[in-house]
């Protein structure tokens, strides 16, 4: 008879590793360097559309420009545009509300107002500072458009 040697010792715990790994990826991806301070009270009234009736034809707003909102996605990926407000047209039946941010999660400090924008109504937003804007809609994370104003 042959010796049968124990052989089920222990496995080392290598998936207590790779754990550990992820963990300390995930902590490495805050970078702040934004110093910049937006004028955070100054984008207080913007309701002013209210008097105003429906008017589909809103490809030709004067001294803007026009985006689309269909099938809760945006019909532009990205655009530049001049300092100035952007329309956002809703041609769903579910509200969006429209925010500096992605992935349906608000910036820290916002530099634009967000905008809620009921079903089949538009809204503007107003981009008084030239820059790069990530655009989302803080009720559908998959919406999201850039808008560079110069
Ligand atoms: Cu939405």
């Amino acid at each position: 008879m042959s010796d049968h040697s124990a052989t089920h010792g222990p496995r080392p715990p290598t998936t207590v590793m790779v754990l550990a790994a992820l963990a300390l990826g995930v902590a490495a991806c805050s970078a702040s360097s934004t110093t910049s301070e937006p004028p955070a009270s100054q984008a207080a009234a913007s309701q002013t559309a209210v008097s105003q009736a429906p008017s589909v034809a809103a490809s030709t707003a004067a001294g803007g420009t026009t985006i689309t909102m269909s099938g809760v996605t945006f019909s532009e990926t990205e655009i530049t545009v001049p300092v100035g407000k952007v329309t956002f047209v809703n041609q769903d039946s579910v509200t969006h509300i429209l925010a500096e941010g992605e992935n349906g999660k608000e910036v820290a400090s916002p530099r634009v107002q967000k905008v809620s924008v009921a079903g089949g109504n538009q809204g503007d937003m107003e981009f008084t500072v030239a820059g790069d804007y990530h655009i989302t809609c803080l009720v559908h994370s998959t919406m999201n458009m850039e808008v560079h104003v110069q």
